[in-house]
């Protein structure tokens, strides 16, 4: 059987990505190369279990120029999900923000550009910068662009050489921003993997501040599907913002954990805040739904966590090789 397309992803070693590669196999005949760097971030375990007659794993970095045309060169679509994703690291070491976020999202355009291929590119809705906590307004479409963090300013800047691409090169793009993941695979040094397997090593969870920030969770299996759904019939040039109306502040997040785990709901220690911390992100996801008809399929945020806890109970192994080295980084910076 000829493959329906050859699909370029770029970070799929990653928490997303991954997921998103077990999706496109699932439910698309679409091959599959992965191109990953395997940074701290990246693990090709990840990817274990896919067939190997669908599903390939190039080691590279994306701000490679020449390996980048080589490849974007053999490939239908290039959907780029490779970044460095994490605010707090951003914040020690901006530098590999700026190359992989910036140069490899220029490398990759330029070579799309090249080879007149589809492109389909992955962002946040840090973008946005931050709402205030009783701010009716969430953030569409056309909120303008106002990142707070050296992480988020990089993530807009890469957006808006797409914008910038298709405008004056009519590369073949389109964008998405998407609200904090949550789900398997997810490093521990992010927010949930971090409480969860804190408190499966008889630590406990870590809150910043005061714990009022919001964020607008969603399932990442619920993100990956849009991303497919926008890929297949999404409008060239457009942005589409996704989200499953799911708000809740970090307190809240780290008593229902603990609830879920057993423990009690005060047994957490507050930690130092994290500098120009964002108050809220909130997604209006009208459009996508509106016009390409995507749902949420994990609505209810308390048994995706609950499954989310289990996940890490059971795979042990795969988390625990990083979870030390990320802890002794937190402790450095009192966190
Ligand atoms: P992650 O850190 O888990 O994975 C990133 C992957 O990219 C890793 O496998 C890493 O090895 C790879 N990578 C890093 N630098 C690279 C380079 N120079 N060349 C090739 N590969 C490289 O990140 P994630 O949470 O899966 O995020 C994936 C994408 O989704 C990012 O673009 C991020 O900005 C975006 N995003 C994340 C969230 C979230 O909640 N995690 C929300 C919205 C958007
Ligand atoms: O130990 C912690 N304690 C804590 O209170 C950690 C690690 C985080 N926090 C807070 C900071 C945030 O308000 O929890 C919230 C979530 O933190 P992160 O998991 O670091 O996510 P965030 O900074 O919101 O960014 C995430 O969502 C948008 C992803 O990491 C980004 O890649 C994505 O773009």
């Amino acid at each position: 059987d000829e493959p329906m397309s050859r699909m370029l992803v770029t970070g799929g070693a990653g928490f997303i990505g991954s997921n998103f590669v077990r999706h496109v196999v699932e439910h698309t005949d679409d091959e599959v190369t992965v191109l990953d760097k395997l940074t701290y971030a990246g693990d090709p375990r990840t990817l274990e279990g896919l067939p190997q007659s669908r599903v390939h794993l190039v080691q590279g970095d994306v701000a490679d120029a020449g390996l980048v045309d080589g490849l974007v060169a053999g490939h239908d679509v290039v959907v780029h999900f490779a970044a460095e994703s994490h605010n707090d690291n951003s914040l020690r070491d901006p530098s590999p923000f700026v190359r992989t976020n910036l140069i490899g999202t220029y490398e990759l355009l330029e070579a799309v550009r090249r080879y007149e291929k589809r492109y389909h590119h992955i962002s946040t809705d840090e973008v946005y910068g931050d709402l205030e906590l009783d701010d009716p307004a969430r953030f569409t479409e056309s909120t303008p662009y106002n990142p707070s963090s050296p992480y988020s300013s990089t993530k807009a800047g890469s957006d808006l050489l797409v914008r910038a691409w298709v405008r004056s090169f009519g590369v073949q793009a389109t964008l998405s921003n998407c609200s904090n993941n949550y789900g398997p695979f997810q490093h521990v040094e992010k927010f949930i993997p971090r409480q969860i397997t804190n408190v499966l090593d008889g630590d406990r969870p870590k809150l910043y501040g005061a714990g009022q920030n919001v964020r607008d969770w969603i399932h990442v299996d619920d993100h990956n599907a849009a991303v497919l759904r926008i890929i297949e019939r999404g409008s060239i040039g457009e942005t589409y913002l996704i989200g499953a109306d799911g708000e809740q502040n970090n307190k809240d997040v780290v008593e229902l954990i603990l609830e879920l785990m057993g423990q009690p709901r005060d047994a957490y220690d507050h930690v130092n805040d994290r500098a120009g911390h964002d108050l809220r992100y909130a997604i209006d996801s009208t459009r996508l739904r509106t016009e390409l008809g995507w749902e949420p399929r994990f609505s209810d945020f308390c048994s995706g966590l609950a499954d989310t806890i289990e996940w890490y109970r059971a795979n042990e192994a795969w988390w625990r090789p990083q979870k030390a080295a990320t802890e002794a980084k937190y402790r450095a910076a009192g966190q």
